[in-house]
């Protein structure tokens, strides 16, 4: 298997999340990429590589274009109204105030485009989110290449951002980037399995009224977990895409017994659907130290979640998401892809 990835993710360092109250050191932290190389060298499951440059209009075609422009110069603006800390939103187009206008003060501008506010956007930020896309597009190259499986071990990581939001520590959707950039080089219909602990809600609202992706996606309830506005069994997608989307929220304690047979029903819906081409969200905040999760995955259950995604039979692009039990990621991540291979 292909594994892409850049040491130079590290510029990626903001140095603080909002949570519980506080400024905390971010959970998607760069320490994280250690263990998950460390594991993933010695279970020996390939060769790394490094990513390629693509051409930013991959990365058009699922963000808007002010949207790019604002994550591009945010930091910049941030700095020149003289702002001390890192970039956060406080004000956002709130229920009772609905507008569409787009201030032209950064700090409003920065709640028009956050979801969330615990992400700070810092002087490497979208630097960091564009070599992220850019390891993504690498490796689904692979895979239009020909190669039977491919990691993007890349972070900051992707499935909250929207056309035109970001928040949850992602910036750009590299997953729906992938999904793309498969439909643009001859595969039909894209299988996106997000098995992040967190609701792809970025990457399901980019692919709701379409039917050459199908969604699901497997997660903490939204009436207990994060992002909290989507993520419902009855979302099943609008328009074209009604029928192609599929929602399994789970609740707190869920164990890999129950979640493996949500799995089974997304992949039995990816079969008759006739997917030819599997992109998964690849996120392990599923386990059971996870700190800012509530599922109870254990290390050797990924094994399974590997086989399980497998046994599709399809040609298969892993991109990393979330997980935050940081001496575990590694670990984790190799069983996924450990079992994957295994069951090919
Ligand atoms: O998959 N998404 C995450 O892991 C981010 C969660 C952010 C919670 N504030
Ligand atoms: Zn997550």
């Amino acid at each position: 298997m292909k594994i892409v990835f850049s040491p130079d993710h590290v510029n990626h360092n903001t140095k603080t999340e909002l949570s519980g109250g506080q400024l905390v050191t971010p959970y998607e932290c760069a320490s994280r990429m250690d263990y998950v190389s460390q594991a993933l060298q010695q279970y020996q499951l390939g060769d790394v590589v490094a990513p390629r440059a693509f051409p930013r209009s991959h990365v058009e075609k699922i963000h808007s274009h002010d949207y790019l422009e604002f994550l591009d110069n945010c930091w910049q603006q941030w700095q020149a109204a003289g702002m001390q800390g890192e970039a956060m939103p406080s004000v956002w187009p709130s229920r009772s105030m609905p507008s569409t206008h787009i201030p032209k003060n950064i700090d409003g501008k920065i709640g028009y485009y956050a979801l969330a506010a615990e992400t700070a956007i810092s002087a490497n930020t979208a630097q960091s989110a564009w070599l992220a896309a850019d390891i993504a597009l690498t490796a689904t190259d692979y895979i239009v290449q020909g190669e039977a499986c491919a990691f993007a071990q890349a972070r900051p990581p992707g499935h909250h951002a929207s056309k035109d939001q970001y928040g949850g520590y992602c910036f750009i959707n590299n997953a729906a980037v992938a999904a793309q950039y498969l439909l643009d080089n001859g595969y039909q219909k894209v299988a996106l399995m997000d098995v992040d602990f967190h609701h792809g809600n970025g990457t399901q609202a980019i692919f709701y009224d379409r039917d050459d992706v199908f969604f699901s996606s497997i997660h903490g309830d939204p009436f207990d977990a994060f992002p909290h506005f989507l993520g419902h069994a009855e979302e099943i997608g609008e328009g074209e895409g009604i029928g192609y989307n599929l929602n399994h929220p789970l609740p707190p304690g869920t164990p890999y017994s129950t979640w493996a047979t949500k799995l089974d029903e997304s992949l039995v819906a990816f079969r008759s659907y006739g997917a030819d081409v599997l992109v998964v969200s690849l996120g392990l905040d599923t386990f059971e130290h996870d700190p800012i999760s509530f599922f109870k995955i254990k290390t050797e259950e990924y094994l399974q979640m590997g086989q399980q995604l497998a046994s599709l039979g399809l040609p298969t692009v892993f991109i990393m998401e979330g997980g935050y039990a940081v001496e575990d990621i590694g670990y984790n991540t190799a069983n996924v892809l450990k079992g994957f291979l295994q069951q090919a």
